[in-house]
Formats: structure tokens, sequence, C-alpha cells
């Protein structure tokens, strides 16, 4: 080949290359989701994709702890994660997240006004809510005769082998914690040791440990207790009112979930047409329908079933005191040795 042809040949490269990689930033035709297992509804991913064209991969975590850990690995960009309340908070102090720009966001106008510039994003500037919630106690009634209303009560001899919980250190140290006065975000070496000898107790009590269902090992009969996310209780009622919701007396989490964009996010124009689309009153309605845990969206309240409303484990009666988590930096790590060692023991 002439040199001149050479040239106009990798000219001709350049220019279709520099083509598709500007096309591809004005219409991102991807975003790669991490969000929680059971909690984003294919209908909902699938009516985005129809509408924008743009393909959604979505990869499931269980934890904030595990969500982390893949996202500061680096081994794979998101454009979206659902972190909760005391992990935002730690992304923000970390410089982990992208503001958002609302003025691609403009259905951020139907967020219910409590769950907007909480402790955790004080100026809104970074997440949008996907779903609030609580951890609290499942009672199989019809197995269960005791009137149970605190942790105390679950964690007892006879109900060894009998009972689920979540697979969260945060989650089960801060139970513990409340039973001995202490907040969820009283993480201190003492505290932790004082907590100790009362989980050494309560874990050889446990059959299953399952953050993403829960409610299946109640569902099948293989245990008869649990404490699990409220939304998992939602749909274990609906499926039969003898499983029961109780708060813990002694005091219990209230999480807030939220959608955010990491600050390497490959197409971050996605992640904002995303959380504008579910911000959408019909869609967040959808989100309710398949996972009813506490909807964030005023608008989309207003489009909920009387039934829905009056779920307990939803929207539990009167107005329970519950606690948020806040970021306890790396005290997370003796959090999460603590019961990792201790179910090691068995
Ligand atoms: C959904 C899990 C709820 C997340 N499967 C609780 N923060």
């Amino acid at each position: 080949m002439k040199r001149t042809a050479i040239i106009t040949v990798i000219g001709l490269v350049a220019a279709v290359a520099a083509w598709s990689c500007s096309s591809k930033q004005e219409a991102p035709k991807e975003l790669n989701l991490f969000a929680w297992s059971e909690y984003v509804p294919q209908s909902v991913i699938d009516g985005f994709s129809k509408e924008t064209g743009i393909k959604v991969n979505y990869e499931t975590y269980a934890s904030n702890e595990e969500m982390l850990a893949k996202l500061v690995s680096g081994a794979q960009r998101y454009d979206l994660i659902q972190p909760s309340e005391y992990t935002i908070e730690a992304l923000i102090k970390e410089k982990q997240l992208k503001p958002i720009d609302w003025s691609k966001v403009p259905n951020g106008k139907n967020i219910a006004p409590q769950f907007k510039n909480l402790p955790h994003d004080p100026k809104q500037e970074y997440s949008v809510p996907w779903m609030a919630g609580s951890v609290g106690i499942v009672v199989n009634t019809d197995k269960v005769k005791d009137d149970i209303k605190g942790y105390n009560d679950v964690f007892q001899e006879k109900y060894k082998g009998r009972i689920v919980v979540l697979d969260d250190s945060r989650e089960i140290v801060s139970w513990a914690l409340a039973t001995i006065g202490k907040g969820p975000n009283d993480v201190t070496p003492e505290n932790l040791a004082k907590v100790k000898p009362i989980l050494e107790k309560w874990l050889p009590l446990v059959k299953v440990y399952d953050s993403d269902s829960p409610k299946t090992a109640l569902l099948n009969g293989d245990v008869d207790i649990g404490i699990v996310w409220s939304g998992e209780a939602a749909l274990l009622y609906n499926e039969d009112p003898k499983f029961k919701y109780v708060l813990p007396s002694e005091g219990a989490h209230q999480f807030i979930d939220s959608l955010a964009i990491p600050a390497n996010a490959p197409n971050p124009d996605a992640s904002l047409a995303f959380m504008n689309y579910i911000l959408r009153p019909e869609v967040s309605k959808l989100i309710s329908a398949d996972f009813p845990y506490t909807n964030p969206n005023l608008e989309a309240r207003k489009l909920l079933s009387p039934e829905e409303l009056k779920n307990p484990a939803s929207y539990p009666p009167g107005s329970p005191k519950l606690d948020t988590f806040a970021d306890i930096g790396e005290s997370s790590v003796q959090v999460d040795k603590l019961v990792t060692d201790l179910k090691a023991e068995g």
C-alpha cells in the first residue's frame, strides 16, 4: 500500500473510533447496577430498557459490606449502587460518590419530605431514597405460642434450631447492644466486650443465616421465628397472617436504602435516567408491589392499595421509635470479626 493510502486508512479508523466514542457519550447504552438481591423488580428493569434502549446489568449483593468490598476492589465499575444510610455516609466522607445533577432528575420532587436531607446526606446531594424499612421479629404464631416482644424472647434455649436471622454482622451486634441499653452506634471496645457473652449464647441457637431471602426458611417450616428485613416479613404476612411482625421492644433499626452514583461510574447519565425513572409514582408502585418495604415516594404512596398500606410490616402502626445506623469507621472491622469468630466456633 502507498504511504498516502495507509494514512487515509488510519485517518478513517480514527474518525470511526472518535464517532463511536462520542456517540457513546451522548447516549449511554448500558447501566451497571449493583444492588441488594430481591429488591429491583424485573418489570422495572425491562420498562426502563424498553423506554431508553439502555441495557441494565443487575448484579446483586447481600450486605453493605459485601458491596463496599467489591466497589473498592475496583474489579468492576458500577453506575449505580444501593447502600444503606450508614454506608452512604461513609462513601460521602471518602469522596466515593458523584453529586446528583437534580436538573436531570426532576421526579426528585416526589420524594416525601421526611426522607430528604437526613443526617447521612444532609443536603440531598448524593442519594435517591429507594426504600426504607426496619429490622424486626417474625413469629409463626401457629408454632410459637409465647408472646414474643424482644430479642431476649427470641434467643431462648427452647427455640434452638428454630431460628433464622439476617447474615449481617452489624445488624446482629446492634440487637445485642440493644439488650444492654446501648444504641446501634455505641460501638466501643468496652461495649463489644459486653455483648460478646450474649452473642456466645445466642448464635448457637440459630439454624439459618440468610440475608437474601430469610422468608424462605419460615415459609418452608424449617424455622418458626426469625429476625428479618421488614419487607420479607410483609411478604410472609401477605402469604399467611399467621406470620406476625414485632418491632423489638429493646429498640430496632430503621434503614434507608438509596441509589447513589460511584465517583468512577462509566455511564453517569444512564444512572441519572434510572433515578428519574424509578421516582415516577407508577414505577415506584411496582417496586412496592414486589418488595413491600416502606415507600419513601409521596406520590407513589397515593397509588398504593389500602391493603398495602395496612400491612403492619411495611407500615408499622403508631410511630415506633427506630434508630438509624451511623458510620462507625474502622470499628466495623471489629464488629465483623466478633460475629465471624463466634460463628466459626459454632
Ligand atoms: C432486600 C434487602 C433489604 C435491604 N432484599 C435492607 N437494607
